[in-house]
């Protein structure tokens, strides 16, 4: 009661009023006569940083009192966006901050665009961490977020001259008001030299060091005091300066070496990577862990003095197989360091690790050269090699000796240059491994990861992913947020199924009325942006077509920009008929390394430029690339969405997160059946969205039988005007060869991602989309049913998966 009282007290417009001027005095160093809007920002964050440590404290009281298991969470990217709107919805004090600012002479919205994005992942995995970081807080799950503190997010993406141009995201530059530096907080960590024998235990000798020094962010809960921490790590060189260089005047060399070891946590590395920064990353990936692994032992430590009760304190969670040398690292420190007998070592770590893993593409799954680990991490590929000795005479015993099997299970892939699999080795020490979504669970143990799922059929599982409604509905469409809370009450932003209530309205007039008001309020906002941002108007009644994600060649946005050319060469055909009007919206990062994921940008602006700037054509048809696609943006254009663009080529998406983002916010979607996408069509109803061609099964089949392209390419006129109209430089003809190897991927050289194969079904399922947005009433329906649907997708359902299946942990009493 006291702890209400204190809140509420430091709640209203009066106290906030003070602690914001408080703040831009003590902590930014500034006054009201000389602040600049971002100081005010900066200023209002403080503010409320301030009511959200004193929850935090009590956390973590709380925590160490009832002597909680833990969940570790580790992952290289947390991508969480801004915080300030988020933290005040939590804290239920948006509208008094708004008032106080406002009384300040701030405009609140204004000074929130100010915050830049932490923009420290690279898509789905990364926002998914973020989505779980939300959750967790907000069930009380007692959860770590652990993960590195990059100087430099995902890279901003300008498009210039219709390409994109990337340019470094120095996301620091006006400070973070939202972490807390720990100096106090610092482990060392080895790479390098190489290992002896003494005393009957292996030491590490001759290595080269760099220092992990924490950054502690806090993670609050929604309307709970409940409140977790994300802790990054930050490569500190541990000799700041090589004096004798300094004092010969030799300034370069005097730095020369802080600079190198700080590399380690300088950029957020991109996912589809060039070799040359292979080292780096591999150094990040271990930097990352060994500071973790020393971290929660030092805090299990604290009170409990043998590791007798470690697997019952403690869950370590791999979001993919970047952090697996969390493996051999906790090995090391228990066999090395804290001399646990290797048998029950490997039981505790067998105990406690758990992975997840995000994508089938062959070509992600990581694999680590041994020469370089032997290199960089020789200690630690000792332990790997003893793992998998014993590893593969079970293996031996469970499967007879099938030189085969052994083989293809083996943590080391023997073909070729010897390379460790990461994928393997998380199998092996993980007591749970789980997919993201049903489809993608069951081909991971039916096909992937077969022989595992063979040796350890309990071990795998599936939990189906899910996104923050706090986020995603509340913070991102203030409208409709606005119309739910009228009709159903507050309580769905803590219990998504609540949403299915809306169900009993879809037929009701005014509240269909009423929905399709609050998007188009959506629309015209991001009409407003894109008009700003691209020089493009579009026109808000017109169906706000969305495809948002990483370019990449499985999501096929290749598939949408063929039909766009298509629908554009049928209204140049017949101009006067009566067309729905449509803007097409495409948004997402390319690698910077993957050549055809840019040469997709540079098409879909070319295919733009044409059809925006042709006066046949006007507001029937406009193609928008936004750029720079993170989480801000998206949360801009995805409450605008009429349609949801879910193409991937069935058996390649793991789960997608965009296609829940999007239904929750109204939008129906076109759909392939893959990743989540059949469960987000389970639960709306087959009525209620568009699915259109192969399944994973016919993919496969249709692979074997022999599939021809070509002969697609042959057989379908509309396709093949559009194909060739990009062959020969219809849309380029300041270089007409500019696609030419977009046309050849697809029609001669196999068209792996199976393009062709499903554009007719696209097409037609185009057509249908056209047809029910022509009568508004039953797009409404349908649009209202995708958001009462949406309670399974919520990430609250998700966490509680995990922690209850999984992690085995209990929320914390904070009361
Ligand atoms: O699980 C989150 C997200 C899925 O929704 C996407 O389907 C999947 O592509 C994505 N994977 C990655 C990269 N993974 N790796 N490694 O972001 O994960």
């Amino acid at each position: 009661a006291v702890d209400l009282e204190f809140d509420q007290l430091n709640s209203t417009v009066d106290a906030l009023r003070r602690s914001i001027s408080n703040r831009l005095m003590y902590g930014v160093g500034k006054d009201a006569a000389t602040a600049r809007p971002q100081d005010w920002l900066n200023a209002a964050a403080l503010a409320v940083r301030d009511r959200l440590v004193a929850r935090w404290m009590k956390t973590t009281r709380h925590q160490y009192e009832q002597d909680v298991k833990r969940v570790y969470y580790l992952s290289m990217e947390f991508l969480i966006g801004r915080t300030f709107t988020n933290a005040l919805l939590a804290l239920g004090i948006y509208d008094q901050m708004k008032e106080a600012l406002a009384g300040l002479g701030v405009d609140m919205e204004a000074a929130a665009e100010l915050e830049p994005d932490a923009a420290l992942g690279n898509g789905g995995l990364g926002r998914l961490a973020a989505c779980f970081l939300d959750s967790m807080a907000t069930l009380a799950i007692p959860g770590f977020g652990y993960g590195i503190r990059y100087e430099y997010g995902m890279f901003r993406q300008k498009i210039i001259a219709g390409e994109q141009v990337e340019t470094p995201d120095y996301w620091l530059r006006a400070g973070n008001p939202w972490e807390f530096p720990r100096p106090e907080v610092q482990y060392m960590v080895h790479f390098g030299g190489r290992t002896i024998e003494r005393d009957g235990h292996v030491q590490w000798i001759e290595t080269e060091h760099v220092n992990a020094m924490a950054y502690d962010t806090v993670i609050p809960g929604f309307a709970t005091s409940a409140t977790n921490t994300l802790r990054l790590w930050s490569a500190r060189a541990t000799e700041e300066l090589d004096l004798s260089a300094f004092n010969q005047g030799d300034y370069r060399r005097a730095v020369e070496a802080k600079e190198t070891s700080e590399n380690v946590s300088r950029l957020l590395y991109p996912d589809d990577s060039t070799p040359a920064g292979r080292e780096l990353r591999l150094r990040q990936e271990y930097f990352f862990v060994s500071a973790t692994m020393q971290d929660l032992i030092r805090r299990y430590q604290r009170t409990h003095s043998t590791f007798g009760r470690f697997a019952e304190k403690v869950a370590i969670h791999l979001n993919d197989t970047h952090p697996v040398f969390a493996i051999p690292e906790l090995m090391r420190l228990l066999v090395d360091i804290h001399h646990v007998p290797w048998d029950r070592a490997w039981k505790l770590v067998q105990q406690v690790f758990s992975y997840t893993n995000h994508t089938l593409m062959p070509e992600a799954l990581e694999t680590w050269d041994v020469e370089m680990l032997a290199r960089l991490l020789p200690r630690h590929l000792e332990i790997i090699f003893d793992i998998n000795a014993e590893f593969l005479k079970d293996a031996s015993a469970h499967f007879g000796h099938d030189v085969d099997v052994i083989r293809r299970i083996s943590l080391v892939d023997e073909y070729g240059q010897r390379r460790v699999r990461m994928a393997h080795l998380a199998i092996v020490a993980s007591q749970k491994v789980n997919g993201v979504s049903k489809l993608h669970s069951q081909l991971m143990a039916r096909e992937f990861f077969k022989d595992f799922a063979h040796m350890f059929p309990a071990r795998f599982t599936n939990v189906t992913n899910g996104i923050t409604p706090r986020r995603w509905l509340a913070q991102a469409s203030p409208p409709l947020s606005a119309l739910i809370d009228q009709h159903i009450g507050t309580h769905w932003r803590r219990d998504l199924f609540e949403l299915s209530k809306l169900r009993a309205l879809k037929s009701d007039a005014a509240f269909s009325s009423e929905f399709r008001a609050a998007k188009r309020r959506n629309k015209i906002r991001l009409a407003h942006r894109l008009m700003h941002d691209t020089g493009i108007m579009v026109h808000p009644d017109a169906l706000f077509d969305l495809q948002v994600k990483r370019i990449h060649e499985y999501k096929r946005q290749l598939l949408n920009v063929l039909h766009v050319i298509v629908r554009y060469n049928r209204i140049r055909a017949e101009p006067e008929r009566d067309w729905v009007p449509r803007v097409v919206i495409f948004a997402g990062k390319a690698a910077s390394a993957y050549k055809m994921a840019k040469t997709v940008i540079k098409l879909i602006n070319d295919v733009g430029e044409k059809v925006n700037n042709d006066p046949l054509i006007g507001d029937q048809l406009k193609v928008v690339f936004v750029p720079n696609y993170g989480v801000s943006v998206a949360e801009l254009v995805i409450p605008a969405a009429d349609l949801s663009e879910q193409i991937s080529m069935a058996g390649t998406e793991a789960s997608g997160t965009g296609n829940m983002k999007l239904a929750l916010n109204g939008a129906l979607t076109v759909g392939t059946m893959d990743g989540a996408n059949i469960e987000i069509c389970d639960a709306v109803g087959r009525d209620h969205i568009f699915i259109f061609g192969h399944t994973a099964e016919q993919v496969d089949d249709l692979r074997a039988t022999g599939y021809r392209p070509r002969q697609i390419y042959e057989e379908n006129a509309e396709l093949r005007l559009a194909l060739d109209q990009i062959r020969t430089g219809y849309f380029s003809p300041d270089d007409p060869r500019r696609f030419s190897d977009i046309f050849h991927t697809l029609v001669d050289w196999g068209d792996h991602y199976m393009v062709l194969a499903d554009f007719a079904a696209f097409a037609e399922a185009q057509d249908a989309v056209d047809a029910r947005f022509r009568e508004p009433r039953q797009w409404t329906e349908s649009a209202i049913e995708n958001v009462a649907g949406m309670g399974q997708f919520s990430s609250d359902r998700t966490i509680a998966e995990y922690a209850h299946d999984i992690w085995h942990v209990k929320p914390v009493d904070v009361s």
